[in-house]
Parts: structure tokens; C-alpha cells; sequence
């Protein structure tokens, strides 16, 4: 529980920062994932390290409960040299091997299918595995969705189907999503179980997690999880949430803050005392600040890395490009 208090304190001081970075033109994008952290790091923490998640693009608490550093995230909105996915992704869209962490997807959806791919395999290599997509109440209106959860059901593949139905997507509300009672429900459709738990409950989202990750490794089935939360930020940095739903709404999920509630709970039990709560919060700006500066004063990623990794050799038109951008960059016309 203080494992998990501590990811979801660090998760959100990155979160905002991040925000402001962008604000201050410092990196070029970020998607939030503000008041998700219990649903997030509940998740997260009930995976194994041989487990596969697949993300859509809002799953900073995923990333860092799988052990993601702070720092190697930092680099990549960065995209310095550092950067493990050598500035070839829009921040926020990162993907990382060892944590068994596949790179986000923009398009709304197309995970789930990738996720049910990758737990076949899994699957047929005697990975004693689950696959884990993440989207939002609004993937699961796309084609994707059905083709993924039917295939699922029809082959029973080890996969657990997590939706933060957040409530929103963009600017679209849940009311006019799907005429669907719960997000849930759409399991019974393809033969799948069901369940919807508080996503602003750690403890409730990890057993329910837990559960029908149990399942899935010993054959049982998917499972389909909607996860109650609000997005309390904006859905990127590009757009601006008062244009489109309530002050009253947003204040409202305020007083359901997972963070909070984790924290009261723990104070309630005597697990931590508020001092300590208070240094936790202290210490995650300091670790990251830290990250920060360390990022910001790595070089960004050489050009030259556009002319790699492609082609085994590069065909000669391809050498020629890179000759002519090492050029420029020579004569300063393009900046690193
Ligand atoms: C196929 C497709 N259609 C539209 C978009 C634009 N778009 C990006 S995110 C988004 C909303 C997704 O909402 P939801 O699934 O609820 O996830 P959330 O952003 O709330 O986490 C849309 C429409 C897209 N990226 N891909
Ligand atoms: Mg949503």
C-alpha cells in the first residue's frame, strides 16, 4: 500500500510538471493522467514482470509501477540523447522492452487487437503470461474493440481488457458513447466475464486485477474491466476541457481523489502519519526535479539517428540524405 502511495504521489508530481514543460515550451506535448493513479498503479502492481501491457497513450502510473525509471521517461520527452526511443516519438508515446511495456498507440483502439495478438503468442510459447491493453471508455465504441474481445472470447486468450472509462472522450461524454448500461456489460456480449470496479480504490482495482489475471493464466478467460475514474486534467496539452463540461463536474471527482483517499486510509490505519505523507510528497518533487534538470542537460538526439536503424545497409539515395542533413546541420540551417 505505501509502494503503491508512493508511485501514485510521484506519477502525479511528474504529471504536472510535465504539463507545465510543455506550457513553458520545453517539450512539445504531454496527455495527462491526473486523478487516474489508482487505476493506473492498481493495475500495474498486480502484473507480473513477465506480463505484457500494451497502452494507449494516458499510462504514466502503468509505466512506473512496471519500474520504468523516472529518468529514462524524462528523456524521452525529451527526446535527448538518452532517449531509449531515440526522439522518434511524440512525448507521452513510449515504448520500453525490458519492462515488457509496448509503445503507446495513437490511434483509438488498434491496441486491443495487438494485445490479444500478443497474448496468442505468449500463449503458444508456454509463457505463463497475461496481456494487458489499456484504453478508455471511448475505444470501446471502435471496430477494434469487438474484433479484439470476440477474439479473445473465441480462443480464450490470456488477456485482460482494462477500461478507464474516465468519463469523457475529448470532448464527448459517456451518456452519448454508447447507449450501454456499463462499459462492462459489453462482455456478456462476447462470451467473456465482466466486472466494473471503483477506479479511484486502489486496493479494490489491484484484487480485482489480481483476480482475473489469475484467471487468465490458468485458462479461464479474459476478462473485461471497467474501471470507474475521471480525467481531472485536460485530454492533451492541445485542448482545453472548459470549453465543454462543467466546473461543478470536475469539482465533484475532486472530493473522490485517489491520492487523498490512499493516504487517509493509511493515516486511518496508522500505517503512515502525516508528516510522513507530507516528506513522501516532498521528497517525490525533489526525485523529480532531479529527473528534469538531468534531462535538460543531456544533448538531444543527433539527427544522423533519422538514417538508422531501417535498412540493414542504407541504399545509396538513403546515404545521400544523410549527407546532405549533416551539411546543414554543419552550416547551422537545421538545429539538433
Ligand atoms: C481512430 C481514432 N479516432 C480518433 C482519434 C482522436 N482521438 C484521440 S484520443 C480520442 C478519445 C479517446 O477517448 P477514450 O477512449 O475515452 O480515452 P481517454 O483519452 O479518455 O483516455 C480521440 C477521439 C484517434 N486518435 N484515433
Ligand atoms: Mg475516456
Amino acid at each position: 500500500m505505501l509502494r503503491a502511495l508512493k508511485l501514485m504521489v510521484t506519477g502525479r508530481v511528474a504529471d504536472e510538471r510535465s504539463v507545465n514543460l510543455q506550457r513553458q515550451g520545453r517539450i512539445g506535448f504531454y496527455v495527462q493522467m491526473d486523478g487516474q493513479e489508482a487505476a493506473q498503479v492498481g493495475c500495474g502492481l498486480a502484473l507480473e514482470p513477465e506480463d505484457w501491457v500494451v497502452p494507449a497513450y494516458r499510462e504514466l502510473g502503468v509505466a512506473l509501477a512496471r519500474g520504468v525509471p523516472l529518468q529514462t521517461l524524462f528523456d524521452q520527452f525529451y527526446a535527448n540523447s538518452n532517449d531509449e526511443n531515440k526522439g522518434r516519438q511524440m512525448p507521452t508515446h513510449y515504448g520500453y522492452r525490458a519492462y515488457r511495456y509496448v509503445t503507446a498507440s495513437s490511434p483509438v483502439g488498434t491496441q486491443i487487437i495487438h494485445a490479444v495478438g500478443l497474448g496468442m503468442a505468449a500463449r503458444y510459447k508456454g509463457e505463463k503470461s497475461v496481456t494487458v491493453p489499456f484504453f478508455g471508455d471511448g475505444a470501446t465504441s471502435s471496430s477494434d474493440f469487438h474484433a479484439g474481445l470476440n477474439f479473445a472470447g473465441v480462443y480464450n486468450a490470456p488477456v485482460v481488457f482494462f477500461c478507464q472509462n474516465n468519463g469523457w472522450a475529448i470532448s464527448l461524454p459517456r451518456e452519448k458513447q454508447t447507449r450501454s448500461k456499463t462499459l462492462a456489460g459489453k462482455a456478456e456480449a462476447y462470451g467473456i466475464r465482466g466486472v466494473q470496479v471503483d477506479g479511484n480504490d486502489f486496493a479494490a482495482v489491484y484484487r480485482v486485477v489480481q483476480e482475473a489475471r489469475e484467471r487468465a493464466v490458468s485458462g479461464e478467460g479474459p476478462t473485461l474491466v471497467e474501471a470507474l475514474t475521471y480525467r481531472m486534467g485536460s485530454h492533451s496539452t492541445s485542448d482545453d476541457p472548459t470549453r465543454y463540461r462543467s466546473t461543478a463536474e470536475v469539482a465533484s471527482w475532486k472530493q473522490k481523489d485517489p491520492i487523498e483517499r490512499l493516504a487517509r486510509d493509511l493515516i486511518a490505519r496508522g500505517w503512515i502519519t502525516e508528516d510522513q505523507f507530507e516528506a513522501l510528497q516532498e521528497a517525490a518533487r525533489a526525485e523529480v526535479q532531479a529527473a528534469i534538470q538531468t534531462a535538460e542537460q543531456t544533448p538531444p538526439t543527433s539527427p544522423d539517428t533519422l538514417f538508422t536503424d531501417v535498412f540493414k545497409s542504407n541504399p545509396s539515395y538513403v546515404e545521400e540524405q544523410r549527407a546532405e542533413l549533416s551539411e546543414l546541420v554543419r552550416e547551422g540551417v537545421v538545429k539538433p
